[in-house]
């Protein structure tokens, strides 16, 4: 899953697709380097973030989301609101990625239940605003499990088909550096939810602090993660991701398929 985020804002590439035909030339060209699908976000969910209004956010992803699907790109729309998730399907988003898996706007489920599109339902505690100081747990990687698979039942109750779903232990979301790594370590605790799952730890902070300077103990810069990407790409899928959210996409696309042909060798032997 490439990342086409159309946002003055997002950590990583804030400001570089806020042209649309900027942003859909950049979308085709993700899928030219092996991305499955292009993932368009109109409003930043960085720590602290400030919200947009809903008729900025669909202002920035309509375009996009209707200049990718008329070039054959498969898309999915990140955004929390549901009014935004209905317009973006019409526009032709086969999947709905909710960071707030329908906890945000309580009209969500609805949309996801009647386009019947696949639906993640991410770990999420609260808004960018306030995450930082929810991310507190005895047991991280239990309790995410717990939560996500808590949400995915009420989601289910509402009308969504357990087939719909994807899930997605939400990295950076109210989770401390630590807490990344602990969930990146245990992803074989998704496997019992049965659930397709999302793994998105493109270019945050843990692999910045990871990777800082030695001397100064600066962070690595977010554009400068892109090879730590790959590899957590690659160890991700090994650990039975179906699919990975990155803004580098042929560095990864590689990374996946080494991993790919090492599985299959082992499997032939
Ligand atoms: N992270 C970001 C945005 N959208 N969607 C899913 N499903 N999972 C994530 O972890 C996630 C997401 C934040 O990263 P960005 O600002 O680089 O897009």
């Amino acid at each position: 899953m490439g990342i086409v985020n159309v946002t003055p804002d997002s950590f990583s590439d804030g400001g570089l697709w806020l042209d649309p035909d900027k942003a859909v030339a950049h979308g085709i060209e993700l899928t030219r380097q092996g991305a499955d699908l292009v993932d368009v976000g109109g409003e930043s969910t960085r720590p602290g973030a400030q919200r947009v209004t809903e008729e900025e956010e669909l202002r920035r992803v309509i375009p996009v989301i209707t200049g990718l699907t008329a070039a054959g790109v498969v898309v999915s729309v990140d955004t929390m609101r549901a009014a935004v998730a209905e317009a973006s399907v019409a526009a032709g988003a086969k999947v709905i990625n909710d960071v707030s898996g329908g906890r945000a706007d309580a009209d969500m489920v609805k949309v996801a239940a009647g386009t019947g599109v696949p639906f993640v339902v991410m770990h999420w505690r609260g808004q960018s605003t306030e995450m930082e100081s929810l991310a507190r747990y005895e047991d991280v990687v239990r309790e995410v499990v717990a939560e996500v698979e808590a949400q995915a039942e009420a989601v289910v109750a509402a009308g969504v088909k357990p087939e719909q779903l994807i899930v997605d232990p939400g990295l950076g979301f109210a989770k401390t550096r630590e807490d990344d790594w602990a969930l990146l370590a245990r992803l074989d605790a998704w496997n019992r939810l049965g659930h397709p799952l999302l793994v998105a730890a493109s270019r945050k902070r843990f692999l910045g602090t990871l990777l800082a300077d030695e001397r100064t103990g600066e962070l690595r810069p977010a554009r400068e993660r892109d090879a730590a990407t790959a590899a957590v790409s690659a160890l991700a899928a090994a650990t039975g991701a179906w699919a990975v959210r990155v803004h580098e996409v042929g560095a990864t696309a590689d990374a996946v398929r080494v991993e790919a042909a090492l599985r299959a060798a082992r499997e032939e032997r």
